[in-house]
């Protein structure tokens, strides 16, 4: 309703209509008064909304998941939600399945890959994205015999379960290996079919999405038919090949002279395949969090904190937080994709893998892992858009930094300003967190503070710990925030 000034206003005689006015002209003044009101009611209404919209979104955090491509994103955000959406969690559970058994085919084809190589007297050159020094077994022959044909042959129908396994995984899936659909497991294709160049990984755009669909798949099939899917019935006849091949000592020398590490790539499960090759495979917590899925797309998930500090108006109790975390594809050509969720991001976490320094990217075998994680980190602090966002940071992988500092590679070898510094975890640590914080002081465009924690997110207790405090640092950071509204 407008303001009506009274006879006694000095405003009531402007908004007296002209005495002379003809009953067109009113007609038409009044036409104008009421347009100009129905402008007036939609822009009240329109901030009366924004109002509501920004006192809702006060108990709303967005959170974005950042960092290279196995930096550790989506391992982080499983961390989150194994601890704050169980009931999702166990839901999605039995889609996980097919993942680790994927991950595991994937695996052993690369063994066979290597294997195959190396009797064809192939150069151990650039197999992987390692930049450790092939040395010490460079030049003796290997022995491998008819023994390790056979294994591979036996392997073969492996070829048909990793083509079923990603067609039932759905969208995304690469379909490198030529095999068709029809074949069955049994039908044993040539050995040498498996060798090839290394393969790209499988990705899906939304892992969520198909786990639900997967988990769906297995159950009715599960309820159908009360058996077992001839994939994991497949897997489970290749325990013992499997098993023979990976722990071969030609196998692990062939291995070793091309600076494979296998040991401690993405999705390594051939450690646990009395567990995981059986029928009756149940999947554990652990290989939820180690399973490899690759991201493409971006994924938005929902969490809910009970405790928020501002009443619901409607019922008088206290209104919980609501956290949208994202996570999204660290590869380089997805980077151009992130640019979106900056806007009006309140939370990032960033992840840079400590025990990459003698590694390169696998999109770009000319640039060094660590240093695009610097680079990365560095235009994040710098981005005026993101001058407001909380900066939280990971150094994660500490796990694989102490095993591949326990095998004697040396970080000055790689990183020359590391100098003289003791060739210990705690040492390089406290390097690479120093390195981080100062450009984080030196870029930032205004004076904000840095949060950093050493990580290994595969470790669920001790991230259980840091995840803790990292909720209770932001919700301290954004209370003080969200006051300001
Ligand atoms: N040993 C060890 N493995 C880790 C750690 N963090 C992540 N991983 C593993 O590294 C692999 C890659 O992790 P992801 O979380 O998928 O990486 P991401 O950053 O989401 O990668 P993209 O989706 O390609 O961007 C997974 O198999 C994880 O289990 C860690 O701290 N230690
Ligand atoms: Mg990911």
């Amino acid at each position: 309703m407008g303001f009506i000034p009274g006879p006694s206003d000095p405003f009531y005689e402007l908004m007296q209509p002209p005495p002379d006015e003809t009953p067109a002209q009113a007609t038409a003044r009044q036409k104008r008064e009421l347009d100009a009101q129905r402008v007036n009611d939609k822009i009240d209404e329109d901030i009366k909304q924004e109002r509501a919209r920004a006192k809702k979104e006060r108990n709303v955090i967005k959170l974005l998941l950042l960092g290279q491509s196995e930096s550790g994103k989506s391992t982080t955000l499983k961390n989150f939600r194994m601890r704050y959406t169980k009931v999702e969690w166990d839901q999605e559970r039995s889609g996980w399945r097919s993942v680790v058994q994927l991950n595991i085919v994937r695996s052993i084809t690369t063994v066979i890959r290597i294997v195959e190589a190396d009797m064809n007297g192939e150069a151990a050159d650039s197999e992987e994205e390692q930049l450790t020094p092939i040395d010490t077994v460079k030049s003796e022959p290997l022995k491998f015999t008819d023994r390790h044909q056979l294994l591979m042959i036996r392997l073969a129908p492996l070829l048909s379960v990793e083509t079923e396994l990603k067609r039932r995984l759905g969208a995304g899936a690469e379909h490198i290996h030529p095999a068709p659909m029809s074949a069955t497991p049994f039908e044993v294709p040539q050995a040498s079919s498996l060798r090839r160049k290394k393969p790209t990984e499988f990705s899906v755009r939304s892992w969520k999405d198909i786990l639900e669909n997967n988990s769906r798949i297995t159950h009715s099939v599960e309820a159908a038919a009360s058996d077992v899917d001839l994939q994991t019935l497949t897997i489970a006849g290749c325990k013992d090949d499997m098993k023979a091949l990976w722990q071969d000592k030609a196998v692990q020398q062939a291995l070793q002279r091309r600076g494979i590490q296998l040991l401690d790539t993405a999705g390594f499960f051939l450690n646990d395949l009395d567990r995981i090759a059986t029928r009756d495979y149940a999947v554990t917590d652990n290989d939820i969090v180690r399973a490899r899925l690759r991201t493409v797309g971006m994924q938005e998930h929902r969490l809910s904190f009970k405790h928020g500090p501002w009443d619901d108006p409607k019922t008088g109790r206290p209104s919980g937080w609501e956290w949208r975390i994202f996570d999204v594809g660290g590869c380089r050509t997805l980077r151009r994709a992130w640019l979106p969720y900056f806007e009006g991001v309140n939370v990032i976490i960033f992840l840079s893998p400590v025990s990459v320094f003698d590694q390169r990217l696998e999109e770009d075998s000319r640039v060094n892992r660590l240093e695009d994680s610097i680079i990365l980190w560095t235009s994040i602090c710098s981005s005026t858009l993101l001058a407001k966002t909380q900066l939280i940071l990971f150094l994660n992988k500490c796990d694989l930094l102490r095993r591949k500092l326990k095998r004697g590679v040396r970080v000055n070898q790689y990183l020359p300003s590391y100098g003289e510094r003791p060739n210990e975890v705690m040492a390089v640590v406290k390097y690479l967190r120093e390195k981080f914080k100062d450009i984080q002081k030196q870029c930032s465009p205004e004076h904000r503070s840095a949060y950093i924690y050493p990580t290994t997110v595969t470790d669920t207790e001790a991230t259980a710990v840091t995840l803790e405090s990292v909720r209770d640092g932001v919700l301290r950071e954004n209370l003080a925030a969200s006051q300001l509204i």
